[in-house]
């Protein structure tokens, strides 16, 4: 169905049909609105902006292109075409219709996934309200506008779910979506890096990479659903997200292209001599990535979860590409997990192969952020410099799951609590490594300019070019 611009809120779910539905929804939209103006990017509400809105859900030419206020901006309800043979694809109701309403007995489970999801959205527009006031680039200004507008929608999305299928209890969980707040003492956001404020733009690069990364997994996995709305709702979702994924890597591979053209042009490796030239050394580079990674990897929960047994079982979450496995049962097989043993060591516990899903997802994902960091070690090695990036164990410095609080250094190997509470100074960015990098948090506006300590993008947004005015400020 095509997308009804003509409505208060567009959308492609006919929601002018249902005219209690679209009421509950146009009483949200001014509350969203507010939280928007409150808590949304700060200085920049009446600048133009040049964004890309959806306009179809088609593969091709889903999204124009303009420029717009944010607060204009058209958040709206897009989901991915029905398909209407859609069978239930894993799990114990394998093979039987997918559902288009929530069965009684999943409801509760079914909220809070959604509940959870959609609170991570509106909590990153928090963490990331005041970041426009030291972009690297008007260029970088504007992608960091279009996460921010479209991790709105994402809000849109899961607030359409909880409205249309959870009745009153749907309605309150709305609500709450915009009470609960990043970093928040007495109402926080339920997730742990939500929390975590992300004031300069390495942070941010750090951020759209490893933390939307596994929002692209839990997406994928949520895709896969047999709640039908969900797994359309989260289809769409992906073809947003897979850009915010962009903004992370190529931000991240400019910041160690700039490094090492100022190490090539002082002949040095010197991280302070780096600095004084006003680049980011390659050693803070590397604890940043132990700080995100492991912040990231909690977000796919505990290695041995009966939540995600239930989840598997029931058809409620999937696994990503769940059509690329073979067995889409997963019964009577296991998971051989590493465990703390207790005496300081590292033993193996075999555990039913569908309570550790969330850790064979938390390995595909390292696996794929890997392959990114051996293309940064690349350009590093090419530069004729022996440091090269790596990401630190998944037991490092976790605080959900099995190595929970664990004393491990970075390979995840036991250590004495003394040597890791030592190591973490030296692994984790210090005081003065954030100072540093504050320090070159100065705003860059002028078109086609770039602040030093990043390279240029290698090309414009949707075919124009670099030193297009992509934001122009009020
Ligand atoms: N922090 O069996 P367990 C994104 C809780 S990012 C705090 O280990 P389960 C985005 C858990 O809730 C993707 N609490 O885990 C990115 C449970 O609590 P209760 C967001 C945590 O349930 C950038 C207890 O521990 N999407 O989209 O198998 C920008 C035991 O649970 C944490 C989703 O998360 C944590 N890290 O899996 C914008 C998908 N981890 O019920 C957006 C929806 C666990 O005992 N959520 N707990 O009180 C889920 O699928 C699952 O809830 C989780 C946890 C994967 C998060």
């Amino acid at each position: 169905m095509a997308i009804d611009y003509q409505e208060r809120i567009p959308n492609n779910v006919d929601l002018a049909s249902d005219r209690s539905l679209q009421r509950a929804l146009e009483h949200w939209q001014p509350r969203f609105l507010q939280w928007w103006q409150e808590l949304g990017p700060t200085d920049f509400q009446s600048a133009d902006v040049y964004l890309r809105t959806a306009v179809s859900v088609d593969r091709q030419g889903w999204a124009s292109f303009g420029t717009v206020k944010m607060p204009d901006y058209r958040w709206g309800i897009f989901l991915a075409e029905r398909d209407p043979d859609r069978v239930i694809g894993f799990g114990d109701e394998m093979g039987k219709p997918v559902w288009q309403q929530v069965p009684g007995d999943l409801r509760s489970t079914l909220r809070r996934l959604i509940v959870t999801q959609g609170d991570t959205e509106p909590a990153s527009v928090e963490q990331q309200r005041l970041l426009g006031r030291t972009a690297p680039s008007l260029y970088d200004l504007r992608g960091l506008f279009q996460v921010n507008v479209e991790e709105g929608r994402h809000l849109w999305a899961m607030v359409y779910l909880l409205h249309a299928y959870f009745g009153r209890d749907g309605r309150e969980e709305a609500e709450e979506l915009l009470h609960r707040h990043s970093g928040d003492e007495d109402k926080p956001r339920i997730l742990g890096t939500f929390n975590e404020p992300i004031s300069d733009w390495l942070s941010f690069f750090m951020f759209t990479f490893f933390t939307d990364r596994d929002g692209k997994y839990q997406l994928m996995s949520l895709a896969e659903s047999a709640f039908d709305p969900l797994a359309r709702t989260c289809q769409f979702m992906l073809t947003e997200e897979a850009h915010h994924m962009f903004i992370g890597h190529t931000g991240l591979a400019r910041v160690v292209k700039r490094t090492l053209e100022v190490m090539a042009e002082l002949r040095t490796d010197e991280p302070e001599a780096v600095r004084r030239a006003g680049a980011i050394d390659l050693p803070t580079i590397q604890r940043y990535i132990n700080y995100w990674f492991s912040s990231a990897l909690d977000l796919f929960g505990s290695e041995a979860s009966s939540n995600a047994a239930l989840y598997f079982a029931s058809g409620v979450k999937g696994r990503p590409d769940e059509a690329q496995f073979e067995d889409h049962l997963a019964l009577n097989k296991t998971y051989a997990l590493d465990v703390p043993d207790g005496r300081g060591g590292v033993g193996v516990q075999e555990i039913p192969l569908r309570n550790g899903m969330n850790e064979a997802t938390r390995g595909a994902y390292a696996a794929e952020c890997d392959m990114f960091l051996q293309r940064w070690n690349a350009m590093i090695e090419g530069a004729g410099i022996a440091f090269r990036l790596r990401l630190p164990s998944r037991r490092f410095r976790r605080a959900i799951g099995v190595w929970a609080g664990a004393a491990v250094d970075l390979s995840g190997a036991p250590i004495s609590p003394e040597a890791y509470r030592a190591g973490l100074a030296a692994w984790l960015p210090s005081d003065a490594d954030r100072a540093f990098v504050h320090s070159l948090m100065k705003p860059v506006t002028e078109p086609g300019k770039v602040a030093g300590w990043i390279a240029p993008p290698d090309r414009g947004i949707n075919g124009l070019p670099i030193n297009h005015e992509y934001v122009r400020l009020a």
